[in-house]
């Protein structure tokens, strides 16, 4: 068998290994949009890869023994197939991408002003800062320095921002990534569907402490969830309503000074 035979079968083999292969469980459902785009991406860039080598290769064993290099001859068939090939998969990789960078269930536009925003997602303010991360729920009046909990099957809306200069927020198992921009609140949102600890981290240099710009995210099963919540208030917790009182009045979280209920 020769080497034009041997190409294009292992193209094909390469393609058919790739698509039996078992897609990785996801964690959350931007985990899922995520890992999808990159299945479909190595689709295609594996035949790629299997067929140019496999020219270079073929053209190397072929030409190794000539003596003199001919020039080569203007082939317009060929020149016209690379540049219409390179354009479909150009716009092939341009177009998944955005499909799903653009995906309202991954980045989101405008929170407040979004219909479809279910009455019972959850809102975590996440706020940079040299050299750490808040994170503050809302919603319930609490707010958690340095970890992150999530509710497992809850639609969850981030709003990213900093408070001083440039950081990103990066949980890469869940696939969650934004920069947070002083001035500016951008939103992610998932759904996280396997309860567990993750590591999150600043991905974006940002100075000495950069490094040390870790946190924890932990999903949890909503009663553990709503347990949770509850342990971080500082007043009193309010279980149906899901907030935390403060009994003198005002903002009662636990990185507030407000006093602690007797
Ligand atoms: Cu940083």
């Amino acid at each position: 068998m020769n080497v034009k035979r041997i190409a294009p079968l292992a193209t094909l083999g390469a393609a058919l290994l790739l698509l039996a292969a078992e897609p990785a469980a996801a964690q959350s459902t931007s985990a899922e949009a995520i890992n999808g785009l990159n299945e479909r991406l190595l689709v295609v860039a594996i035949p790629i890869t299997v067929l140019v080598e496999g020219i270079l290769i073929y053209t190397v064993l072929k030409f190794k023994d000539s003596d003199e290099a001919k020039p080569t001859r203007e082939n317009r068939r060929l020149e016209i197939t690379w540049t219409v090939a390179t354009a479909v998969i150009l716009l092939f990789v341009g177009i998944a991408t955005t499909m799903v960078m653009a995906d309202q269930s991954v980045i989101v536009d405008d929170v407040e002003n979004r219909a479809d925003v279910p009455e019972d997602a959850e809102h975590v303010n996440v706020e940079a800062y040299r050299y750490g991360w808040d994170f503050e729920y809302t919603e319930h009046n609490v707010s958690s320095g340095g970890k992150l909990v999530i509710p497992e099957g809850q639609e969850t809306y981030l709003n990213i921002t900093t408070r001083d200069w440039l950081h990103a927020f990066h949980v890469p198992q869940l696939g969650l990534k934004h920069d947070a921009v002083p001035g500016q609140h951008h939103y992610i949102m998932t759904t996280a569907t396997e309860p567990g600890l993750y590591q999150g981290y600043c991905a974006e240099y940002c100075g000495t402490g950069h490094s040390g710009m870790m946190f924890e995210v932990e999903v949890m099963p909503q009663d553990e969830y709503e347990t949770w919540l509850a342990e971080q208030c500082d007043g009193e917790w309010n279980s149906d309503e899901q907030t935390c009182e403060a009994p003198s009045g005002g903002s009662n979280s636990s990185t507030s000074n407000a006093t602690v209920a007797a």
